[in-house]
């Protein structure tokens, strides 16, 4: 059982679990809880992580305020989101810099990363280097959205990972063989996830959003 306040891959999985409904819509209040528990795991890593877990938390508070905010109701999924903020125009959605939509394309991308870190941990070597997974999994996916210096700043933090079985251990899920398992477990629900997303905003023109 994990310690109040640990991470535990258990609650994060379960969390991405309930993101899709059976009629493949994507609901953000439990995306959000899911984002909360990586936040909270990229925090327990060390002050080196902070650049990035302070914008992780940005973004997830600016979904929160659309939330609670008084047009909440079309903040229930991914689905109602979009075509609330594309029925104010697609000129007013592309000035927008605290919009639902790019704020969730950033964390879209993000979980890209996500995927390919996971799969790159799971299928690793007891002697794998976290280091080179997570830059693989980055030049990938976010990189290519990035500027040089968030590049540069976030390869030189990805050398302070501890190792794979360091790692496999913080998912407080028992001896690392358990662990890899549970990734197995996990991936899928990170993947469905990503994929009815890519879907919906690829659908509406909206992967490039500034
Ligand atoms: C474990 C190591 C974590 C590595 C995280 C990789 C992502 C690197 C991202 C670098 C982001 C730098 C900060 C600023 C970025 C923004 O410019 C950018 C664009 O936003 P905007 O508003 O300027 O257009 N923001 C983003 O691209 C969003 C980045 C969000 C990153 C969220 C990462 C959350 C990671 C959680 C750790 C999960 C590890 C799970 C392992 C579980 C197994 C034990």
């Amino acid at each position: 059982m994990a310690a109040a306040g640990a991470f535990s891959l258990r609650e994060v999985l379960d969390a991405f679990r309930g993101c899709v409904t059976e009629r493949r819509e994507g609901l953000l209040e439990p995306c959000l809880s899911g984002w909360w528990g990586l936040i909270r795991f990229l925090q327990s890593l060390g002050a080196v992580f902070g650049f990035i877990s302070k914008d992780a938390v940005a973004k997830v508070q600016i979904m929160e305020r659309h939330r609670r905010g008084e047009q909440g109701q079309h903040y229930e999924s991914l689905q109602s989101m979009v075509e609330f903020e594309l029925s104010r125009g697609p000129a007013e959605l592309r000035g927008r810099p605290d919009s639902g939509c790019r704020t969730v394309l950033r964390l879209h991308r993000a979980l890209l990363w996500l995927q390919l870190f996971l799969e790159g941990l799971r299928t690793g070597h007891r002697d794998s280097r976290t280091s080179t997974i997570c830059t693989d999994s980055y030049n990938a996916s976010l990189a290519k959205h990035h500027p040089w210096v968030v590049r540069k700043a976030a390869t030189l933090a990805f050398c302070a990972l501890p190792s794979r079985d360091a790692f496999l251990e913080v998912m407080n899920v028992g001896p690392p063989e358990q662990a890899v398992d549970m990734l197995g477990e996990a991936i899928p629900y990170i993947q469905s996830v990503y994929g009815i997303t890519q879907e919906l905003f690829a659908q509406h023109s909206l992967l490039d959003l500034p």
